[in-house]
């Protein structure tokens, strides 16, 4: 930034501050800590927001659940009583059918296959797709990929996954996933995992790296297997209710400004799944690397006929099918 254009805007952020009528912070929920890679995005989104508009527009965001479960702070979004959301699709898979595509196991080739459907018309469509029910997509977010974690016993193969009482976010394509491959699901909210794993409620979960080590999980389920089903991927939204109270050009800068926090959010997240994986193993995890994926690829796959059979998802399957 210029020193011109520095000093403007510093100027103009004290003037937005002297005069509140002016100056907007939206309230924007997460589950995770500050120094997650979804935080730190939305943070980043922030700057950038206050920056285009003078200082007009800021975020705070409320994380580790501070605003409630997923599932509630989507509702309080809805209705307009919080501004912005950031959560995984699983939280919309019960309210708008097009979120339960980028969920689906074993769906995307490689992150990069991931990144650019996203990126592209294909992800461009499940975000518009939100609009109906009262909320604005902003953008994805990585999430890397799940992977299955137990208190008791590793799993390997699908036979293992017998009976086990597996804790699954709060929709119903996660509870038929787990039922299909032989499991009990449970669906919980987030911040009640740690407790229900180390209470024995359920004897096992399934996240990605960051979140297997940011919530603790691996302290107390240290069995890891690398099933890496599902790339379900996070989603930043914005209440409609708030946006249509905003003037157009304003809400043209919150989506790029959106749109500029995800290359950032992905560094990070590259970066926090390394350096995730290191500290739940020098924390005594044990990773199963050995692990039939194509079993449960197949024990999987009648659910893209039970969540997906609507042609209009068939469609958005097959071209993310056809698409490198
Ligand atoms: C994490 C995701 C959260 C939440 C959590 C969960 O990977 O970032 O938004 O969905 O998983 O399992 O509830």
């Amino acid at each position: 930034m210029g020193k011109i254009t520095s000093i403007l805007t510093a100027a103009a952020v004290a003037l937005a501050c002297a005069s509140p009528a002016l100056a907007k912070e939206f309230r924007s929920s997460d589950v995770h800590p500050d120094d997650y890679p979804t935080v730190m995005a939305v943070n980043k989104m922030s700057e950038i927001l206050a920056e285009r508009t003078g200082g007009k527009y800021t975020i705070k965001v409320f994380g580790q659940s501070a605003l409630g479960s997923e599932k509630d702070t989507v509702e309080q979004v809805k209705l307009g009583a919080l501004d912005m959301v950031r959560v995984n699709v699983a939280a919309f898979n019960n309210i708008v059918p097009e979120t339960i595509v980028p969920a689906l196991p074993f769906l995307f080739k490689s992150t990069e296959h991931m990144r650019h459907t996203l990126d592209g018309p294909i992800g461009d469509e499940i975000l518009a797709a939100l609009e109906s029910q009262g909320f604005i997509g902003l953008a994805f977010y990585d999430s890397g990929s799940r992977s299955f974690y137990t208190t008791e016993k590793p799993i390997k193969t699908v036979a293992d996954m017998k009976g086990l009482k597996l804790r699954v976010q709060q929709s119903d394509l996660w509870v038929t996933l787990i039922e299909l491959l032989g499991g009990n699901p449970t669906p919980l909210p987030y911040a009640e995992v740690y407790t229900a794993l180390k209470t024995g409620i359920v004897d096992g979960a399934e996240n990605n790296w960051p979140s297997y080590e940011s919530s603790r999980h691996y302290e107390v389920a240290k069995y890891y297997s690398l099933t890496q089903h599902s790339m379900s991927p996070e989603l930043l939204v914005f209440s409609k209710a708030v946006w249509d109270t905003l003037p157009k050009e304003d809400q043209d800068i919150i989506r790029q400004a959106a749109k500029e926090s995800v290359p950032y959010m992905r560094k990070l997240w590259d970066e926090r799944e390394e350096k995730s994986r290191k500290a739940v193993e020098a924390g005594g995890a044990v990773i199963i690397e050995d692990v039939d994926r194509q079993a449960f690829a197949d024990a999987a796959k009648p659910i893209y006929d039970k969540f997906a059979g609507d042609p209009k998802l068939q469609d958005l399957i097959k071209r993310i099918q056809a698409s490198e």
